[in-house]
Order: structure tokens, then C-alpha cells, then sequence
């Protein structure tokens, strides 16, 4: 599929937030060159000069007018979520929500609400690697009939404060040192550590941050939360809380850590490449939008405080409830005007959507509009095309930096004789804002509820709900992250305060970092467990999975065309890479074209390896330094791998297998292939479907982690 401008897709399928970008979108393709002013000019590799070989003229307006453009080009980065890619797309509704909410956008499924999502990375700057251990932002503008309601949230339902007060202290701990600008994007260093021996409550949170949750295999395959208790009310005023979630479709997935480090260097735009590319190719990303409701009297029914944002609603207890489907279906026509430039705010609601007394979300509420004011320089940055509400904007607001709108008339004041008093505030019955009238009393103090300050129970719940595996990965997490910080003070703390959450944990922690465990470790007494909790128990589908096909000169052709139409007719993207770049020949003179070559193609960037066989391919393969690596590095991040005839010597060449069963020698190798979970092997040709199937199969289960290494 070849990439449409927004201006020549199907009307159809474009929203009323695409047509009005439309009116601000330029093609420069084919035209004239132009000054900002719309004088054509002759030439622009030249600057007026006296004299072929003279100096630069100060009159040459266009090298002036060009440079000066250029010399501002740049705005400052986000101060957090500096890295971030986004896609335009829809919400749809799947039933009406009126009992709950009168938000309009979730009343009638047959309408298309445009939104544009923003993911991001949190601590690194603009430049950095996308598949750094981080949380990722999850920020999505619903361009509704009521105006633009935001729902900024993360790729993990807590957070590591309780009250937005601390919001500038943690994150000048977890952004690169301020005297020497280390480490870039990493939380592996001692500021950040320090701050979690002294902050408690971001206990919950960095188990989190611990676990695989922090590099997801794709944006795609991530989960969505508000964190914040919101409140959705109904036309009748009644009020329910609510948490919101977003489910990936294809289930949540996670890249392995030795992997991120590769990919980092290999492709430092994994992430937004590949929801650039599935949206090029109609494989369009979906989530669904679930809801956790309490009813305003349950309130304080539970052992921990509903608007304490790092705690969960174990969706055991609150169940998720699936109210609608968001489709991203197109990309970006301009990054920066689109995805730099937009400006997201959790305080931009709609009616049936209100706030809760959270004391981080309360903070929240002031900090997005005063960034934008420094990031995109003044109070209009509203009127940016990608922040345009689609709903008609009818205010007092005047003048400022940039301003855009030509308000037209006299006034520019409310209360006004002179324009009959408009615009107008809007009765609730023609849609006017109305806060939730909840009661309020209370003294002024600096202080926290005592319901916030248990800092550990959902903590032991998280590393409770992992698999062995999972919990393998937090404690090598914490050995790495620790590793790296220097002080031997810091590593102890946080040793102490993770033995509140599991000793056995700490243990296993300290064990690995020189630290001192807790005296005669035990597990914690809370057994809590949430299934929902662990990735392995996600949904699995080999839908989108990136295949590396590995051939050369001689392959056997049936084993090539007939396993990379089954895999596409499954939904899997397949590369052929081989030594060179270009058409490669088969055993009986077919060519087909290797799209990437050993030099551009990494095992990391693919989700499973296939061998075609075929002597002289294989032969190629094993002579040349690089495939046994490549499955060998597939092997060890429990990837699928399979093979067909001579292509099981290049497993056997990768070391696979060769733990499967001992003695080597004494067994067939094929059968010490088979018995690695994860590989299939078949003898030849003659089976390519039942072969092909098995392999799909195993592609679906995205890792083998019982295989041993
Ligand atoms: Fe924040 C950006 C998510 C707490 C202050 N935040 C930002 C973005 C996301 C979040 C996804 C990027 C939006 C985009 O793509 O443009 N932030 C969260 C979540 C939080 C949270 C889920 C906790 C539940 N944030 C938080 C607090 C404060 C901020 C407590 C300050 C009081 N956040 C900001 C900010 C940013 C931002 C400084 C930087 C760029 C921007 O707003 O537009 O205002």
C-alpha cells in the first residue's frame, strides 16, 4: 500500500478533525519556490555577492529571510516525554454509557470521534533511543462534538508520587545528572535510586518500572491507563468513579533486556518505526477502552484509598468493563506540526467526565497549559492545527503571541450590552460545563491522608501475580539498575525498603549487588494475587510479528514460497535477508528479491528466524561469519526459530539444541532440535503445511521461556 496525504484519501474515511487539517495542509510538491512572502525566486544556492568571488550582500532578503528561519527551527523538548510518536485514528463506542456518563462521544455507536494518540518515552531527550527501560506515555485527544476531552496517561496504572508537589523533585532525580548530563534516558544511576531509598510510596511503581512492562515490543502491544480515579457523571447528576484502561488488541508484549540495549543501537527508532510501518500497511493498531467503576457510596470500602494514584483496582475486584474501540489509521503528514506540536492537558474534559480530589491529578491540573506556554511560545498554542478543537471556540480571549483567529466585532468582554451579551455561557441543557457539586470541607494544611500511607501492600500484590519468569527479569532489573549506582549506601536503602514489599525479593535483590539481605529472608504475608497483572497471561496472536527468512543462492525454492505465503496469509510480515542485498536464485533458477542483506538486518529487529534449506544456501549461511549468530541471538531471547532440511545445520551451527539432550553425539540431532520448545524442524518439503501451521503457532506464543540456555 503507497502512503495517501490526508487530502486524497477516501472522504469516506476521513474525520471532521482530517478535513479541517486539510485547510491548513500545504503540498509543495511540484510548485514554484517562494518566499514566506510569496515572491517567487530565480535561485537559492547562491547568496547575492558582489563580484562572483565577493562578499555577501546584506539585500540578498532571501539569504536573510532563510537563515533566520532556520536558526529558529527549534522549540524547547517537553521537560518530560521529550520523545514521543503519534497517529490519527478513531473512537468508537460499542453501547450507549448513558446510565454512567453524559459524554456525548460515548453515547452512539454509530459515531466516529478523530483522535490523535501520542506515545512516548518519559526521561530521554528528543534524540534518544526508543527501547530504553521507561515507562511510556499513552496521551490521547478526542477531538469531540463537545470539545477536545484529553486522556494523558501511561503504559502503567500507578505512579511513583502521591502529590504533584513532587512531581519536580522526581523528576529532576530521574533525568541525566544535572552536573555532568549522565546517564541519557536511564534510570540506572544514583539520583534516581536515591530518591525511591527516600520516597516510599514509589515502591509499587518501580516494580513496574522493574519489570518488562518498561520496553514494550511495540506501541501496539502496550496497555493504556488514566492511573487518576475520574469521575463520570450522568445527565441525573449521579456520579460513578472511574479508572480508564486501554487494551491492545493483540495482547501486551514485551522486548527482553539484552535485546533493548541491541535494538538501541541497531534501530534507535524500533518503536515508532513499527507503528509507522503497520499503519502504512492497513495493519491498523486497536485498543479497547475499558472502564473500572465504584459507585460514589463505596467509596472508602476497600483497604486502600481509591484516589491514591499508586494503587490499582485489582480488575479482580473492579472488573474492566469494555465500552468502546479506538482504530489508528493514519499517519502523521508533518511530525512537527503534528506530533511535536501538540499539546496535551488532563484538565481538558468534556460534560459527564469530572475530576476527583487525587492530589497528583489536582497538580496535574496546572502544569500542562503553563509548559505549553514556554514550549510552543504563548498563550494561543489552542489554535495550532492539531490542538483545534473541531467544536466551534467562542470566547474573550484576545490577542498574545501568534494569534491566528480575526475575531471580528466591538466587544471583547462578558458581561456586554453592545453584542447582546454574547457569547454567552451555555445553560448544562445546551451542553455547559457543570462541576460535580461534591462536598468539600476541610482545614489548610500540608499534610496527607493516613489512607495513603501504605506504601507496600499492592507492591507484594505485583511481584505476587508474576510468573517465575517475570520475577527472574525484576530481580536481574534491579541487579543491572543497582549495578550501576555508585554509592554502596543508596543500594543498601533500597535494599531495606524492598524487604517491606518481599524479603525473599530483597534477598535475591542484595544477593546480586554486594548488599547486606534481610536476617532469615521469608516470603511477605500478603498473598494477594491479581492475574490481570502478569504478561503472560495476555492475549497471543502472530498478527504483524516480523519474520527474518535466512537464504541464499540454492535454496530450495517450494520451501521459501510455500512458508512465506503461509505467513503472510497468517498476518506475518516477512524479510528475506541474505549475504547481499538484491535477487538471490533457487535450486531450479528462481529469483526472488532479499529485501535486506546480513549488513542491515539484525536477529533483534525480528520476532522469529526461519532457514529455508537448500545445500548450497545453507552451505552460503554457515561459511559466512554472521546467521549462526543471528539464530543464536534468536535462541537466546526465546524466540521462535525453525528450519527445513540442510537449514537445521545452521541451528545446529547457532548451538541450538546442543542443551536439549547430552549426550550431543549420541542422539539425532534433528530430534535434540525438536525437543527445544519453541523450534520446529521439519526433514524436507514434503510437509510444508502441517509445518508451516506448527511454526505460526509458535510465532503466536511470542517467547519459548521454557527452553534452557
Ligand atoms: Fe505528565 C507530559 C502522563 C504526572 C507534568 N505527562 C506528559 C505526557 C504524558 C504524561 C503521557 C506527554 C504528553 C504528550 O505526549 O505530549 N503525567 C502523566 C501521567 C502522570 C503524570 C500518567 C501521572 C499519573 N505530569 C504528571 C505530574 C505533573 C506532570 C504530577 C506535574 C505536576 N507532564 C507534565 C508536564 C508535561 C507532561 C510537565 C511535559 C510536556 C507536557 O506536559 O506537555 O506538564
Amino acid at each position: 500500500m503507497t502512503r495517501q496525504p490526508n487530502d486524497e484519501r477516501d472522504p469516506k474515511q476521513s474525520t471532521a478533525k482530517d478535513r479541517q487539517l486539510n485547510d491548513f495542509t500545504v503540498d509543495d510538491r511540484g510548485q514554484k519556490l517562494t518566499t514566506n512572502h510569496g515572491l517567487r525566486l530565480t535561485d537559492t544556492e547562491h547568496s547575492l555577492k558582489a563580484g562572483d568571488r565577493g562578499p555577501t550582500l546584506m539585500e540578498d532578503f532571501h539569504f536573510r529571510e532563510k537563515m533566520t528561519h532556520f536558526d529558529h527551527e527549534r522549540i524547547p523538548e517537553r521537560v518530560v516525554h521529550a520523545r514521543g510518536f503519534g497517529a490519527h485514528g478513531y473512537f468508537q463506542v460499542y453501547e450507549p454509557m448513558t446510565k454512567y456518563t453524559k459524554a456525548k462521544f460515548l453515547q452512539d455507536p454509530s459515531v466516529r470521534t478523530p483522535v490523535f494518540v501520542r506515545f512516548s518515552t518519559v526521561a530521554g531527550s528528543r534524540g534518544s533511543a526508543d527501547t530504553v527501560r521507561d515507562v511510556r506515555g499513552f496521551a490521547t485527544k478526542f477531538y469531540t462534538e463537545e470539545g477536545n476531552y484529553d486522556l494523558v496517561g501511561n503504559n502503567m496504572p500507578v505512579f511513583f508520587i502521591q502529590d504533584a508537589i513532587k512531581f519536580p523533585d522526581f523528576v529532576h532525580a530521574v533525568k541525566p545528572e544535572p552536573h555532568n548530563e549522565m546517564p541519557q534516558a536511564s534510570t540506572a544511576h544514583d539520583t534516581l535510586w536515591d530518591f525511591v531509598g527516600q520516597n516510599t510510596e514509589s515502591a509499587h511503581m518501580i516494580m513496574w518500572a522493574m519489570s518488562d512492562r518498561s520496553f514494550p515490543r511495540s506501541y501496539r502491544m502496550m496497555e493504556g491507563f488514566g492511573v487518576h480515579t475520574f469521575r463520570f457523571v450522568n445527565e441525573q447528576g449521579e456520579a460513578h468513579f472511574v479508572k480508564f484502561h486501554w487494551k491492545p488488541v493483540l495482547g501486551v508484549h514485551s522486548l527482553v533486556w539484552d535485546e533493548t540495549q541491541k535494538v538501541a543501537g541497531k534501530d534507535p527508532d524500533f518503536n515508532r518505526r513499527d507503528l509507522w510501518e503497520a499503519i502504512e500497511s492497513g495493519n491498523y493498531p486497536e485498543f479497547e477502552f475499558g472502564v473500572q467503576l465504584i459507585k460514589e457510596e463505596d467509596e472508602f470500602n476497600f483497604d486502600f484509598d481509591i484516589l491514591d494514584p499508586t494503587k490499582i483496582w485489582p480488575e479482580e475486584l473492579v472488573p474492566v468493563k469494555l465500552i468502546g474501540k479506538m482504530t489508528l489509521n493514519r499517519n502523521t503528514d508533518n511530525f512537527f506540526a503534528e506530533t511535536e506540536q501538540i499539546a496535551f492537558h488532563p484538565g481538558h474534559v468534556v460534560p459527564g467526565i469530572d475530576f476527583t480530589n487525587d492530589p497528583l491529578l489536582q497538580g496535574r491540573l496546572f502544569s500542562y497549559t503553563d509548559t505549553q506556554l514556554t514550549r510552543l511560545g504563548g498563550p494561543n498554542f489552542h489554535e495550532i492545527p492539531i490542538n483545534r478543537s473541531v467544536a466551534p471556540v467562542h470566547n474573550n480571549q484576545r490577542d498574545g503571541m501568534h494569534r491566528m483567529t480575526i475575531n471580528r466585532g466591538q466587544t471583547s468582554y462578558h458581561k456586554n450590552s453592545l453584542s447582546g451579551n454574547t457569547p454567552e455561557p451555555a445553560s448544562t441543557a445546551e451542553g455547559g460545563y457543570e462541576h460535580y457539586t461534591e462536598k468539600v470541607e476541610g482545614r489548610k494544611v500540608r499534610q496527607r491522608s493516613d489512607s495513603f500511607k501504605d506504601h507496600y501492600s499492592q507492591a507484594t500484590l505485583f511481584w505476587n501475580s508474576m510468573s517465575d519468569v517475570e520475577k527472574d527479569h525484576i530481580v536481574s532489573a534491579f541487579h543491572f539498575e543497582l549495578g550501576k549506582v555508585q554509592s554502596k549506601e543508596i543500594r543498601q536503602r533500597v535494599v531495606d525498603v524492598f524487604s517491606n514489599v518481599d524479603e525473599v525479593l530483597a534477598a535475591r535483590i542484595a544477593e546480586g549487588i554486594g548488599a547486606v539481605p534481610p536476617a532469615d529472608p521469608k516470603p511477605s504475608p500478603v498473598t494477594l494475587v491479581s492475574p490481570a497483572l502478569s504478561m503472560m497471561n495476555s492475549a497471543k496472536s502472530p498478527l504483524t510479528r516480523k519474520v527474518a527468512v535466512l537464504a541464499a543462492d540454492g535454496f530450495q525454492e517450494a520451501e521459501l514460497s510455500e512458508v512465506t505465503k503461509a505467513f503472510k496469509d497468517a498476518g506475518i510480515v516477512a524479510d528475506l535477508i541474505s549475504i547481499r542485498q538484491g535477487p538471490i536464485k533457487g535450486q531450479d533458477g528462481r529469483e526472488v528479491e532479499a529485501n535486506q542483506s546480513l549488513l542491515t538486518a539484525d536477529s533483534v529487529l525480528y520476532d522469529a528466524v526461519y532457514v529455508a534449506g537448500g545445500r548450497k544456501s545453507v552451505d552460503a549461511l554457515l561459511a559466512h561469519p554472521k546467521p549462526a549468530v543471528f539464530v543464536k541471538e534468536a535462541f537466546q531471547h526465546f524466540k521462535p526459530i525453525a528450519a527445513v532440511g540442510e537449514g537445521a545445520d545452521l541451528l545446529l551451527a547457532a548451538g541450538v539444541g546442543a542443551k536439549a539432550v547430552a549426550p550431543a553425539d549420541a542422539v539425532d540431532p534433528a530430534a535434540a532440535l525438536a525437543a527445544v520448545p519453541g523450534v520446529v524442524v521439519a526433514q524436507d518439503a514434503s510437509a510444508l503445511g502441517s509445518f508451516s501451521e506448527a511454526f505460526i503457532a509458535a510465532i503466536a506464543e511470542h517467547r519459548h521461556w521454557a527452553r534452557v540456555l
